[in-house]
């Protein structure tokens, strides 16, 4: 967005907001009423809640706020307010039925396109409305992530279908780990159009070195950490990972099963119950599960700062990337990100997407658990409004990095800061280790 004209602006825009709308189309209308109305888990919403949300906020931002217009729905704002009724209480709401949530999000998709069509795109303006625009472009595509994860966890016979990942060609010749010099990098960014307010202002950080791996850690390499017992040693969990191991009997990643009568362990992935595969990135893990996989593998998990600056720092030019392979929008060459298909791809896929110091699947495949709480950077200012971010900031979450196969190109970014509770594994959520080098080892 930053280079287009006016006109162009808002053909982008359209075609945004179309395109994620025909993705929370198939999120919804691949499961009958019933599944829309239900509750799959006490983590999640019923399916039309989100529905009816994404419909709500949009109404609120653009129809109302940008556009000045009356309310369409007044009635109904308490019911899809976020912070009003927490996730498992909402299936007693009386809320929109299937039909009348549809209803109701066309209604204000096309007083949108309107407002659209008309909006005033001018000095000043063209920034704050566009990227009103742009929030609201990504707050659907983060719905329809949390949708897709509604999906995995409702059980019966599939009902999304995708076309597997690419395989990697040069996988096998890859180094494990990959070194990042020390030395200040540019955080966070002050330019990106529609960067969200956590991740501003850019700001200059310094990092020592560090080793970082090349790719996520795997199903492979997490089942040698199950079958060395490590599901069983306190000592390589934090004592508040300990516990909820043993509150919650963890053994191995959420959706992994054993298989009848072996020892071979399945998973079950939207509806297809399959074999574990082992090159695949491991997924739907807790950070606590992450934590104690990096101690026992004798490394640690990267911060926040590490993560990013593997992902932008050229040492070339010494510039931060907007992604790990440069400036251009992510394609499908760069990176597993939009729902294309319905798992990570296996390590080593997509070598055009690798950062300049080799490190590869940054960006897609499984969100990445850092070692870092959610903070805001030095100068954070919230907007638009502070239940986006700020009321979130503190040591009870911890940030995930990079996106993963079912987070949208528009919703994810070099920058971009996703966060969650410590125990959560209902996520795409994977991770891989770094480590500091010993005295010597930096060459
Ligand atoms: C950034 C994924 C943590 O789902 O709670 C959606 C995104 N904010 N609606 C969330 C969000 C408001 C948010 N996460
Ligand atoms: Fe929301």
């Amino acid at each position: 967005p930053a280079e287009m004209g006016v006109e162009q602006l808002r053909a982008h825009v359209a075609d945004e907001l179309a395109r994620t709308r025909r993705r929370s189309a198939v999120l919804t209308d691949s499961v009958d009423d019933e599944d829309l109305i239900k509750q799959h888990s006490p983590l999640m919403s019923p399916l039309v809640w989100d529905l009816a949300h994404v419909g709500s906020q949009e109404e609120l931002w653009l129809v109302r706020d940008v556009g000045g217009a009356p309310a369409i729905r007044p009635d109904i704002d308490d019911l899809y307010d976020a912070f009003k009724h927490c996730r498992k209480d909402r299936p007693e709401l009386p809320l929109l039925g299937p039909a009348e949530a549809r209803k109701y999000v066309g209604t204000v998709r096309d007083k949108v396109f309107d407002l659209l069509d008309r909006v005033r795109l001018e000095g000043r303006q063209l920034v704050d409305r566009a990227f009103a625009f742009g929030m609201i472009v990504q707050h659907e595509q983060q719905h329809d992530e949390t949708m897709l994860a509604t999906h995995q966890l409702r059980t019966g016979a599939p009902v999304l279908t995708a076309d597997p990942p690419p395989v990697a060609a040069d996988a096998g010749s890859l180094p494990p780990e990959v070194l990042v010099p020390g030395g200040p990098f540019v955080m966070g960014t002050s330019t990106e159009p529609w960067a969200l307010d956590n991740e501003r202002p850019a700001h200059e950080v310094e990092v020592d070195a560090f080793f970082i791996d090349t790719t996520p850690v795997s199903n492979g390499e997490f089942l040698r950490f199950i079958d060395d017992g490590g599901y069983d040693r306190a000592e390589l969990w934090s004592p508040e990972g300990w516990a909820y191991r043993c509150r919650a009997e963890l053994r191995a990643p959420r959706f992994w099963e054993r298989d009848g009568d072996g020892d071979r362990w399945l998973r079950r992935r939207f509806g297809h119950v399959e074999p574990v595969p082992a090159r695949e990135p491991v997924v739907h893990v807790s950070f606590h599960e992450a934590q104690a996989y990096a101690t026992w593998a004798g490394k640690r998990l990267p911060t926040e700062q590490e993560w990013e600056k593997a992902a932008r720092f050229d040492p070339r030019s010494g510039r931060s990337l907007r992604y790990p392979w440069g400036d251009q929008d992510p394609s499908p060459e760069h990176a597993n990100l939009g729902q294309r298909h319905l798992q990570p791809a296996d390590l080593g896929a997509y070598p055009a997407g690798a950062a300049p110091c080799g490190a590869r699947q940054l960006i897609g495949d499984v969100w990445e658990w850092t070692a870092t709480d959610f903070l805001p950077y030095p100068g954070f200012s919230a907007f638009p409004y502070r239940e986006y971010s700020e009321v979130f900031f503190g040591p009870d979450y911890k940030v995930l990095r990079g996106g993963s196969f079912g987070t949208d190109a528009a919703a994810c970014r070099g920058t971009f800061r996703n966060w969650d509770y410590p125990i959560r594994r209902q996520i795409f959520a994977g991770f891989r280790c770094a480590r500091t080098p010993r005295a010597g080892e930096t060459r």
